[in-house]
This record gives structure tokens, C-alpha cells and sequence, in this order.
């Protein structure tokens, strides 16, 4: 049972059911009137699955706010009635609901956008036009409209936006805020911004409204906020009239990583616990808490009085429910990978979820019980043959799962043993109980075989047997010093202390993560990584920053591949930069552009800016690819069986698990 995170909490004008607040998360449906539909049913769904409190993705309030053009906008009367139907549906549920009140400031991707100062940010390609005195003035009415707008639509409060290096956090650093006037110059008057807004708010929606304030707690960036003026800050704020104060971590240009998989869980919790006994109101924690066994144990230890959770709630809208029944392990864990979320925003997709293609999508991908029922072999309990039983059985199919391995979950079961990835084995633990629940039968062990699956009498097989390895086509390739990923992953192989890699996609950056790193990895514990990455948990630093101190690597390793230019370039939006800067951390050498000649006793030959050389390495790993693995498929059309593919089987592209999840479960819901 977790009883702090279970607890109600009392704002005296309203009760929260329970301390957990659903953080703000842009799904790409808050922009378009025609989208609110299916954004009523997305937080519906969480509401209905017990969360204490929901907070929506950033809304403009004004045009200049906008993230990028037409976002989504509050600030006219007709931008009411859209916002109706997503407060309407999550009160008939007995949910509530704030709408997030978000001004992008230099960040934005459009051409109109403001800052206090005219400084670019490094992530951003617009310049921004400095405000005038009358424009700071225009921007807080702007915030108050917004806000009063909310309340017409039904929202129960707001959040406003205080974090991430948006506008007011740009209003409160000398990093970005050179101004002369008395919105600029001193601290006090760099606070001013933020405490009009929450005052002048206050004053308009009156008492019984939740204001929510998301205070850069930790900037992570120079020339920042120092603690001090943080606390006077959050004081200020407080003053002014706000319900419930919020945390925020680092910037978006910062090149900490706050919220990826390689972030402990719980990493920053001590961050809000600074701030308590400073203020009377409530704080809430964020940031990779993921698992009721970790909220309650920060709630348990006073850290915050409340946890954000976001992610997690794309993931598993039940979570709350499930942590309620005592039911942890039946929780579809954020595995904090951002392939189908943060991803999806920072290149203008709708979001989703890896483990839960459903999310954002809750009125399109619906599961429901099958007209007739059906007996489905399913070869390969990877996560796309996992993800295939179980909705196959869950519709009321008969369904037989084979793998040749002893245990679920193919490539992921690699994937987990990477340093940073554990949080992959999360994934395994939740099938694996879904197949208990649901009630598919399993033969691990069991090569799956033509025959087998023609005379078995199943109306249809599904192959999701994975990939296999490209071969290296190379003079000396069956040198034995030359191992495959495979070799390495599954620990068969000892690797010596100079390795070449090639390949440098996902899985050749992983394994160079795999043999760079220490077990248990930093990822594991939070004082570890904070030295590893440079974050002063003294917070003696403005911005809480200070030189980075990597734990060295044993090995010697280059990481190469063939293309020109920068290895890693192709890794994901939000994600890649961290592994790039891992390697660079761990003197790892990429080199792109490289010829491949031969190996021998001596090493891996190569050519790089037509220079031949050799490269005197121990081993040389290959992680060339991989080719879909559909060896039983001929056979099995030609005897007339009903066959589909999916996850690698179908397309091999390395590290897809979502497309592998996604189209699996897509296939059994209509089958
Ligand atoms: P990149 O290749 O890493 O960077 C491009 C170049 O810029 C340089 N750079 C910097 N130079 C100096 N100082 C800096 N601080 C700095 N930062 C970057 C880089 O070195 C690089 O130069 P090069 O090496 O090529 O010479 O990547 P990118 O520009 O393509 O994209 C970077 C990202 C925006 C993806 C990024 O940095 C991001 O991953 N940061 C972390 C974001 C994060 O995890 N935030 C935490 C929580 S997420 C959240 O709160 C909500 C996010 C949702 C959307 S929409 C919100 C609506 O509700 C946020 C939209 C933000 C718009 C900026
Ligand atoms: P697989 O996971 O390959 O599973 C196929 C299964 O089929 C295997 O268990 C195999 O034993 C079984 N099988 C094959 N033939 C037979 C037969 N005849 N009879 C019985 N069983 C059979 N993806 C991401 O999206 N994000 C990541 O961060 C990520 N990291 C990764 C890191 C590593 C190191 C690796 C190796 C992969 C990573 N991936 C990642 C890729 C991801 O694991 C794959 O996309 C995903 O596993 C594909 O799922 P699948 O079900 O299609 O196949
Ligand atoms: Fe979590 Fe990955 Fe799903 Fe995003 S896509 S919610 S990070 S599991």
C-alpha cells in the first residue's frame, strides 16, 4: 500500500484525491479545434484511472506565445468551447483539470516571438524581438485573459509556466534578460514578471481557482538563477496567490539530461526538498518518478507533497487505479525512451507511446472483445509478439506463444543490459503478467517449425521472429577476433581492452555504452550520476552546475561507420545528444567516413581521408545492421497458412521497438 501517495491532499477551497498530479505534456492535439474530441477522450481515460490531478499541455496566450505557428491558443471567447468538452469529460469521470498557460518566448518556432532581451537561443533558429515595457505589460494581461478564459471553460485552475528557459524563466536570468527598465537590471526586478502574473491572476479569477506555479528549481545552464533568489522567488510567488508550486528542471538548451532513460529514477526530488520549509504551500516533485514504490518513498521521506508524473500516465492511464489495488506489476512502466512522445512533439507528430500505442490515438485504437474467436499461433515473444498475444487473447482469441529462448522478450532482453536502459526489464515484467492475465499459452524453449504451425490447426500464424544480423562482407570477417553484438550482449564472448565497433547506429552506440561503462551503471544511483554529468547538488552554482567528472572507461574503443560526417547524427531527436555526449565523456573515438579493408592478426584495416591505417584492436564488433528474420514464411504460404508479420520480421531498422509494438497491436486489434 502507499499510503503518502494515496493520501488526499486539502487546498481549502477543493480536495485532491490523491498526490498525483498528471505533469504537462503537448500530445499535438491541443491545436486544432477539431482535435479536442479526441483530447477530451485521451484525458478521460486518465481521469477515470484515479489521477489526483491533471494538468494539460502548454497553451498560448497570446499569438507571440505560440510554440510554433498555430499553436494552441486561449485567448478569445471562442476558444472556450473547445476546452468544455476536455473539462466536461474529465469531470463526468471525477477528475479535475488545470490548464497550462504556456508563453514560449525565444523558444518559439515562428517568427513573431518575444523575449525580454533580443538573444537567439542555441536550439532555436527565430530571433526575438525584445519587448517593450507596454509589451511586458500586454504579455501579463495576456496570462490573466488566459486564465479567466480557463475558468469559463470549466477548468478547475491553471499552471503557469515558469520553467523549462520559456519566457519567464528568460525574465529571470542575466543570461537572457539584459533589460535597463524595472523588468530587468536587478533580481528583484527580473522577479517582477512572473509574481504580476500570479498576483494579477489571482486577483482576477478569485480564491477558489488552483494557480499552479512551475518554478525553475534548477537551471542547469549558466549564468542562472542562484538559490537564493530562487527562494525569494518561490516566497514571492506564494505571496502572490499561488495554490500549489511546481518543479522544474533544467532548460531545454541545458545539456544535462533531466528526463531521458538514462536519468536515475527520482534523480532531482532533492531538488524540491531544498524548497520545503521554505514556502507553506504545497510542492510538488517531478521527473522520472515512474513506479508508486518511488513516489511513495519521496513523498514518505518529505520531500514534495505531491509527484508529477507524465510520461507514465501516456503509458498507463490505469496507474493510479493499479497502484490503489496494491497491483504494481500490472503497471505498463515509462521506460523514459521519449521514441513516441517527446520525439513525436520535437518533429510536430501527434504523441504516443512505445509500450502503449493507444495513447493519443484512445478513440481510433480501440480493443475490443472479437466477433469470433479464433486459435492464433504467435512466433516470437519479442516485444511485437508480445504485444500481439496479448491483445489477441485479451479479445477473446486462443492464442499459442512460441520462442525458442527460455525467457519473453527477444532483442529487449539485450537491450536491458545496456548501462541506462535498465529501466527495458520494466517492459518484460509487464507482459510477462499480461499473459497471465490474459491467458495465452506460452511454449518458451520451443522452436517454432513449418510443420508444427501448418498441422497445429491455428487459423492464423503471426511471425514476429525478429531479425538477424547483417554479416560483415569483408576479407578476414571469420577472423576470430571478430565478434557480433549478439556475442557481446549475451556476454558469450570476453572482449579485450581495444575494440573497434563497426556501425555506429543505435545498437553500435549501445554496445559502446555496454563496454565503456561500469555495472552496475550511474544510472542506478542518483550521486554517481550527478558527479558523472556535472550537477552540484550544493547548488553553490547558479544554474547548479559544475565540471563534470566521468567515471573512466577500461577500454580503448573507436566507433565507426561508413557514411561521412558525424556518427550519431541519425540517433533520436530528444535522446541522441546523450548518447553522443556519453561517449565523448568516455573518450570514446568516432570516426565517420571510414572505408573498411580487412582484418587480421594485426587489427581492423582501414581507410579514413584516404588514409590507409591500421587499427590495433583486440576485437572487432559488428553491428552492420540487421535483416529481417522471415525464414518460415515461404513455407508456410505455400502450404496455404494464413501468415502476417510483424516487428522485425516485417521491416528490420534496429532500435523500433515502437513500430514493432505499434503495428502489432494494431494487426490484433482487427483480426
Ligand atoms: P542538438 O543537435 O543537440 O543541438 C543543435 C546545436 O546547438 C548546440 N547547442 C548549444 N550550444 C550552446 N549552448 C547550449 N546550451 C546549446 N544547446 C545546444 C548543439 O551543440 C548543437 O550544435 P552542434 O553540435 O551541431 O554544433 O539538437 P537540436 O537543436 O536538433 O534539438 C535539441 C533539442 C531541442 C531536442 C534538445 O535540446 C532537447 O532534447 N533538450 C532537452 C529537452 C527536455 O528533455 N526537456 C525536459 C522536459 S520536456 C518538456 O518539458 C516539454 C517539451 C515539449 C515541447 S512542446 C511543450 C508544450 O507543452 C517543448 C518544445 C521546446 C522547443 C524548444
Ligand atoms: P525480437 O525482439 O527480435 O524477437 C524475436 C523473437 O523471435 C526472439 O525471441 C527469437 O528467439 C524468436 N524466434 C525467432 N525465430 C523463432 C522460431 N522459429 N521459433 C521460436 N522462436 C523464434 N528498440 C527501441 O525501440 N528502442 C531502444 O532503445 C532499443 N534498444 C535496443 C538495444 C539493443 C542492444 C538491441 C539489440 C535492440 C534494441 N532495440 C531498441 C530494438 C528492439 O529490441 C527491437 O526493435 C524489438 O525487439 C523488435 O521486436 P520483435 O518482436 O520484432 O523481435
Ligand atoms: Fe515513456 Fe517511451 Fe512511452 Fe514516452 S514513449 S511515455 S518515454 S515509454
Amino acid at each position: 500500500s502507499y499510503p503518502h501517495l494515496l493520501a488526499p491532499l486539502d487546498l481549502g477551497f477543493t480536495t485532491l484525491r490523491n498526490r498525483v498530479l498528471m505533469g504537462s505534456m503537448h500530445t499535438g492535439l491541443e491545436d486544432k479545434a477539431s482535435d479536442y474530441d479526441k483530447l477530451a477522450a485521451f484525458f478521460a481515460e486518465r481521469a477515470r484511472g484515479g489521477v489526483g490531478l491533471i494538468v494539460t499541455g502548454g497553451i498560448a496566450p497570446n499569438l507571440q506565445g505560440w510554440l510554433k505557428p498555430l499553436s494552441g491558443t486561449m485567448s478569445m471567447p471562442w476558444h472556450v468551447g473547445r476546452h468544455r468538452k476536455v473539462t466536461r469529460a474529465v469531470h463526468a469521470e471525477g477528475g479535475k483539470i488545470c490548464m497550462q498557460i504556456l508563453h514560449a518566448g525565444r523558444y518559439a518556432y515562428q517568427p513573431f516571438s518575444v523575449a525580454p532581451s533580443k538573444i537567439k537561443s542555441p536550439i532555436t533558429p527565430f530571433t526575438p524581438r525584445a519587448l517593450s515595457s507596454r509589451g511586458v505589460e500586454r504579455s501579463i494581461d495576456a496570462f490573466v485573459r488566459s486564465a479567466k478564459l480557463a475558468r469559463d471553460a470549466g477548468y478547475d485552475g491553471v499552471e503557469v509556466m515558469g520553467s523549462e528557459g520559456y519566457l519567464i524563466n528568460q525574465f529571470l536570468t542575466e543570461r537572457t534578460n539584459t533589460r535597463t527598465d524595472r523588468w530587468g537590471g536587478s533580481a528583484e526586478n527580473r522577479m517582477r514578471f512572473p509574481i504580476e502574473i500570479v498576483r494579477r491572476t489571482r486577483e482576477a479569477v478569485g480564491k477558489d481557482f488552483i494557480i499552479i506555479y512551475r518554478l525553475s528549481m534548477l537551471d542547469l545552464v549558466d549564468n542562472a538563477q542562484p538559490w537564493g533568489d530562487i527562494v525569494t522567488l518561490g516566497k514571492a510567488i506564494e505571496a502572490a496567490g499561488a495554490t500549489i508550486i511546481n518543479t522544474g528542471i533544467g532548460w531545454h538548451e541545458a545539456r544535462i539530461p533531466t528526463i531521458v532513460t538514462s536519468v536515475p529514477r527520482g534523480a532531482f526530488s532533492w531538488v524540491t526538498r531544498r524548497m520545503k520549509g521554505e514556502v507553506g504551500i504545497p510542492l510538488v516533485t517531478t521527473n522520472r518518478i515512474n513506479m508508486p514504490d518511488v513516489a511513495e518513498r519521496i513523498l514518505a521521506d518529505g520531500d514534495a507533497d505531491m509527484v508529477s508524473m507524465a510520461r507514465p500516465l501516456l503509458a498507463d492511464p490505469e496507474w493510479v487505479n493499479k497502484a490503489k489495488a496494491g497491483r504494481p506489476a500490472a503497471i505498463n512502466t515509462c521506460i523514459a525512451c521519449n521514441q513516441a512522445c517527446l520525439d513525436h512533439v520535437f518533429e510536430n507528430r501527434r504523441a504516443s507511446c512505445l509500450v502503449n500505442p493507444r495513447a493519443c490515438h484512445e478513440t481510433e485504437l480501440t480493443i475490443t472483445p472479437a466477433a469470433a474467436m479464433k486459435r492464433v499461433a504467435v512466433v516470437g515473444a519479442g516485444p511485437a509478439g508480445l504485444a500481439a498475444a496479448t491483445t489477441l487473447a485479451e479479445r477473446g482469441h486462443s492464442v499459442t506463444l512460441f520462442d525458442r529462448a527460455s525467457e519473453i522478450g527477444g532483442q529487449f532482453n539485450m537491450a536491458k543490459r545496456i548501462p541506462g536502459k535498465e529501466e527495458f526489464s520494466e517492459t518484460l515484467r509487464y507482459f510477462g503478467h499480461r499473459l497471465d492475465e490474459t491467458g495465452v499459452e506460452c511454449r518458451l524453449g520451443t522452436d517454432a517449425t513449418t510443420d508444427a504451425l501448418a498441422d497445429g490447426g491455428f487459423d492464423t500464424v503471426i511471425l514476429a521472429t525478429g531479425v538477424l544480423p547483417r554479416p560483415l562482407d569483408l576479407p578476414g570477417a571469420d577472423h576470430p577476433k571478430v565478434l557480433s553484438y549478439l556475442d557481446v550482449l549475451h556476454g558469450n564472448a570476453a572482449v579485450g581492452p581495444r575494440v573497434a565497433i563497426i556501425g555506429a547506429g543505435g545498437i553500435g552506440f549501445d554496445v559502446a555504452e555496454f563496454l565503456s561503462e561500469a555495472a552496475p551503471s550511474p544510472s542506478t544511483d542518483i550521486a554517481r550520476w550527478t558527479k558523472e554529468w556535472g550537477v552540484d547538488m550544493t547548488m553553490a552554482t547558479p544554474g547548479g552546475l559544475m565540471p563534470a567528472q566521468p567515471e573512466k572507461s577500461e577500454r580503448q574503443i573507436w566507433l565507426l561507420q561508413r557514411t561521412a560526417g558525424r556518427p550519431g547524427a541519425r540517433l533520436n531527436k530528444t535522446s541522441g545528444w546523450v548518447h553522443r555526449a556519453t561517449l565523448k565523456n568516455k573518450k570514446v573515438t568516432m570516426v565517420g567516413g571510414v572505408g573498411y579493408d580487412r582484418i587480421d592478426d594485426d587489427g581492423l584495416h582501414v581507410t579514413i581521408d584516404g588514409k590507409a591505417q591500421v587499427l590495433a584492436v583486440d576485437n572487432v564488433i559488428v553491428c552492420a545492421g540487421q535483416e529481417p528474420n522471415r525464414q518460415l514464411h515461404e513455407a508456410l504460404v505455400a502450404r496455404g497458412v494464413d501468415v502476417r508479420l510483424v516487428g522485425g520480421a516485417d521491416a528490420a531498422a534496429e532500435l523500433d521497438a515502437k513500430r514493432a509494438i505499434d503495428k502489432a497491436t494494431r494487426l490484433a486489434a482487427a483480426l
